[in-house]
């Protein structure tokens, strides 16, 4: 009797074992622990290109034929080719010489920052994904969007520093969403268009996928459901039930910066697709902010009616809700290279009256003040550390047609980032305060808000410097910054800002999303040969999304 039970048991037990084998077999796809190859082994006979999938008996691997029908191989075999091919020289390229003279240490530093993305990139995957963004210290995220934000605003990143497999997970990503899904986040229809709409035209361009040009069309047509009877848009959008309105705390008024960055990604939507729809938006806003007279030639108040009568404040700034309407001027006549007059016309006006009424020098700082009702104040928020960069390009592409005034923009912008790196040089941390005041007199610099939001402006602008002049002070510079948020932002986690630089113990809990898409790019770049994504060819979102210059246009 004992020994039957036992003999019951035994095979019990094998039949056992031989169910749960099968079963770990199946569900992981049949890799074995030991295999470098993470793929799992019924994965590995997919070829992407030809749409040839050996095992094609059931429905699952039907979803993987369907998931990877495109040619990953060769989208990143594109982007090496593209970095080997011969330098450029030009007024937008003067790093050749310099470049290979420093190759050994651009290489290694471009190498360091690609680990930044590494961690960055596995912590959001491992801690949040699919959400917004990544709440390294408490583990957890941070949903503003409900669309994976962090995922869309990476692609071209992961694309520019080559990180197939990472792009392949957030292509799947992106395939699986619809933009006007089932959630209830009021959505900033600025922040989305240069987040999610650049994001997405810059990764097609890149890639030549049609998904991505497939989800930027779902992000336009949404945006229409903004405009109603006004020339601008409704601040935010509700991407589900499509109603649009204000931010309660605006008291039903719009900004300069939000109505006045959304005509690079609408104009290259709409050329990209041939619907006009997007470009007819962009003109209403455009008409309406040229159309307005003020004090200062071609600088608008931040805060704007929405009906486009009038201004809700009286504050000038290249800062915050004004910053990327001038950048946007400039970067339309860029991204029509350089073929439609108007957008010249509204720059130079505009570029002018910053440099006659917000430029100052105080003892040997250089920066932008702002004006409010008349008055000027000597505080300057990091977001405008971006304009160096701007009237730099603006010489380098020679808009204002005359060589003097290149070669005086060209020193502005140098002084201009100089002591943009100086208000990260003036913490105990290395890394700037969100806003600083100046002294009048003396041009000391004092922390005006302490924070820091690991935010890319001062290293757009040093980037953006170095590749017009190949001057390396500039990438001297950044590397510092960028060692000073290795050393204080680096988490176990992830990256962090900082509450207080002065005291970068105090961390904040967010890896904002333009960190991946913007910061470490930009020094990725200012580390890299100048094929990778060439001034001469692109034209730069305010997201650091690259848009290819329409090279053909001749009119509108
Ligand atoms: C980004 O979203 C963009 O650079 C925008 O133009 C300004 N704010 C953040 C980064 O600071």
């Amino acid at each position: 009797m004992i020994k039957n039970v036992l003999f019951l048991y035994k095979v019990c037990t094998v039949f056992f074992f031989i169910i749960v084998s099968l079963c770990i077999l199946k569900f992981d796809g049949g890799k074995h622990y030991n295999d470098p190859d993470p793929t799992p082994i019924n994965w590995r006979n997919i070829v992407y290109n030809n749409k040839t999938i050996e095992n094609e008996n059931n429905i699952k691997e039907e979803k993987i034929k369907l998931k990877l029908s495109i040619d990953i191989d060769s989208i990143f075999e594109n982007i090496k080719n593209e970095k080997q091919k011969q330098d450029v020289d030009g007024p937008l390229n003067r790093i050749n010489y310099v470049y290979r003279k420093n190759e050994r240490i651009n290489i290694e530093r471009a190498e360091k920052v690609k680990d930044a993305m590494k961690h960055a990139w596995d912590n959001y995957v491992k801690y949040a994904w699919g959400q917004d963004e990544l709440r390294p210290m408490a583990s957890s995220y941070h949903n503003w969007f409900g669309l994976g934000l962090t995922i869309i605003d990476s692609l071209d990143t992961l694309l520019i520093m080559e990180m197939k497999d990472e792009f392949i997970q957030a292509r799947e990503w992106v395939e699986s969403i619809n933009i006007d899904q089932d959630n209830d986040y009021d959505i900033s229809v600025f922040e989305a268009n240069i987040r999610l709409l650049g994001g997405f035209l810059s990764t097609y361009h890149l890639t030549n996928d049609s998904l991505f040009l497939d989800k930027a069309i779902e992000t336009g047509n949404v945006f229409l459901n903004a405009f109603e009877d006004d020339p601008f848009p409704k601040q935010v959008l509700n991407f589900f039930t499509k109603k649009g309105k204000y931010n309660y705390w605006s008291q039903g008024c719009t900004s300069l910066a939000e109505v006045g960055t959304l005509f690079l990604e609408f104009y290259d939507l709409s050329e990209t697709t041939g619907n006009p729809i997007w470009k007819e938006k962009a003109d209403i806003i455009l008409d309406t902010l040229t159309g307005f007279q003020t004090k200062m030639t071609g600088l608008i108040p931040t805060g704007l009616i929405p009906d486009g009568t009038g201004f809700c404040d009286q504050r000038i700034s290249v800062g915050s809700s004004g910053d990327s309407y001038y950048e946007y001027l400039l970067k339309m006549w860029i991204y029509y290279d350089g073929k439609q007059d108007k957008f010249k016309q509204y720059y130079m006006q505009a570029s002018d009256s910053i440099l006659r009424f917000l430029y100052k020098r105080s003892n040997g700082n250089t920066y932008f003040v702002e004006n409010i009702k008349g008055k000027t104040i000597d505080t300057q928020e990091h977001l405008a550390c971006f304009a160096s960069g701007m009237i730099a390009l603006g010489a380098g592409t020679n808009i204002a047609n005359d060589k003097n005034s290149n070669q005086l923009y060209m020193k502005l912008a140098h002084s201009l980032v100089k002591t943009c790196v100086d208000t990260y040089y003036s913490t105990p941390s290395g890394l700037a305060p969100d806003s600083v005041d100046f002294d009048p007199v003396t041009g000391e610099i004092k922390p005006n808000n302490p924070s820091f939001f690991l935010r890319p402006e001062t290293i757009e602008s040093l980037f953006i410097l170095y590749r017009l002049t190949g001057n390396t002070i500039y990438q001297e510079w950044g590397w510092t910054i960028f060692e000073s948020i290795n050393q204080h932002c680096r988490v176990d986690r992830g990256f962090v800002g900082l509450r207080n630089t002065s005291t970068p113990e105090l961390k904040d809990d967010l890896q904002q999303s333009f960190f991946m898409a913007e910061t470490l790019k930009y020094l990725y770049l200012l580390y890299s040969d100048s094929n990778v994504i060439p001034l001469s060819q692109y034209v730069f979102n305010t997201e650091a999304h690259p848009i290819p210059i329409r090279k053909a246009h001749t009119s509108r």
